[in-house]
């Protein structure tokens, strides 16, 4: 029977261990020994299954990877050391030289600056446009467009872009869709199901949700796609240890409950700030303002916890308000249970080029919000005594 969410979180990857631990035991190993030569050399060949080495699978991580599978309906996961390990991963293993990628203008920075700089110098091509705009990614599409990359909701921007649409115009070019569901978690959108072939978190975000864990995680549709992603991972190596496997299957029991939080304070704080005088714009996909409203009510189920807007009086005002707020605090990350505030033109997005982030409407007076669960009411007076 499939489980609905609440219950997928509290028991998705949990199998049988020898001693019946109720959490999953931490396999804090490098190595794994063999029952004698035989043994060692079927493993090797892949005639019997086990574990070997850590690099290459390690049971605490598989544990975690069934329950990421679980929760975003797919085939298998592959933890990784981080988000970038994870997106850089599906990289090397689905593009080579001579290949091209469309990808979404308003992606996290390093992910657009391993297109810019890092891939280029492999013979990868890219196109930043705006994925939100349907008749952009078809004119974006080239003979030799291997994969198309979505990030929905972007980072900082919160642009929605239809992930069933935009996978058929991938499919039918031959391409594959990655879809980076860091800002939702698979409590709030399940990319797969919208026609996504492959999923990837920064696990460091919602689905890890206590800000002590760098990590991350792709979820495959097939065997297919399992199988180049972890020649690649095993090869650069890019993997998440036993221990913050643990951490973040620790994390994933409360994701369901966190996130109905997030959304909720989320929708209240937009609201509020949509309604202040002193501020002169705000992207939250559930208001109704949102310019992609409809889409993201259509693919997401909530619409987290992320908030970007503009204060009249600019880069200024938002510096001061990110100075004297109190329970917000002033960090780079997000999806924690900890509100926290940022600048993405100096901050996160710094190492994009300028004109790329004013293309992507990352505008310098931008301040970017990730509402934790702490008390709405109190996290919105913090916010109006900051712009007094
Ligand atoms: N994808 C998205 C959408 C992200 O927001 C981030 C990190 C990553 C991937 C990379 O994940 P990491 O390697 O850090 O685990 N975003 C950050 C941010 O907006 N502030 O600090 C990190």
């Amino acid at each position: 029977m499939k489980h609905k969410m609440d219950t997928l979180c509290i028991h998705a990857g949990m199998t049988e261990n020898e001693h019946l631990a109720v959490a999953p035991p931490i396999y804090q190993t490098s190595t794994f020994k063999f029952r004698d030569a035989d043994h060692g050399a079927a493993l090797f060949a892949g005639k019997e299954e086990g574990y070997i080495y850590t690099r290459m699978l390690n049971p605490t991580v598989k544990a975690l990877e069934d329950a990421v599978a679980e929760l975003e309906n797919g085939h298998k996961g592959l933890g990784t050391a981080s988000g970038m390990a994870a997106i850089n991963t599906v990289f090397m293993a689905f593009v080579k030289a001579g290949d091209h990628v469309v990808c979404s203008e308003s992606v996290y920075g390093p992910t657009s600056t391993s297109l810019e700089k890092v891939l280029v110098e492999f013979g990868v091509e890219h196109s930043f446009v705006d994925t939100s705009d349907l008749e952009a990614v078809k004119n974006a599409i080239r003979p030799n467009t291997k994969m198309v990359y979505v990030e929905t909701p972007g980072n900082p921007t919160l642009v929605v872009s239809d992930i069933a649409e935009i996978a058929k115009i991938a499919h039918k070019a031959g391409a594959v869709l990655v879809v980076d569901n860091t800002f939702s978690s698979p409590v709030v959108q399940q990319p797969l199901e919208h026609g996504a072939d492959i999923v990837v978190h920064s696990m460091t975000k919602f689905l890890n949700g206590h800000a002590d864990v760098v990590a991350g995680m792709i979820v495959v549709k097939t065997e297919e796609q399992y199988k180049p992603c972890r020649y690649i991972l095993n090869h650069l190596g890019g993997i998440i240890p036993p221990f913050e496997a643990f951490l973040v299957l620790r994390g994933i029991k409360t994701l369901s409950i966190r996130m109905k939080k997030h959304n909720e304070n989320a929708q209240k704080i937009a609201e509020f700030l949509e309604a202040h005088p002193a501020v002169s714009w705000v992207k939250y996909p559930g208001l109704k303002s949102h310019p992609q409203h409809e889409i993201a009510k259509k693919q997401m189920n909530g619409y987290s916890g992320i908030i970007s807007f503009e204060l009249k009086g600019g880069l200024d005002a938002g510096k001061h308000m990110m100075n004297s707020v109190k329970i917000a605090q002033l960090a780079v990350s997000l999806g924690g249970v900890e509100s926290l505030i940022q600048h993405p033109a100096s901050m996160t997005h710094a190492g994009m080029p300028k004109e790329l982030r004013e293309q992507a409407g990352i505008t310098d007076g931008l301040v970017r919000l990730s509402v934790g669960i702490e008390d709405a009411d109190e996290l919105i007076a913090d916010l109006n005594q900051s712009m007094k």
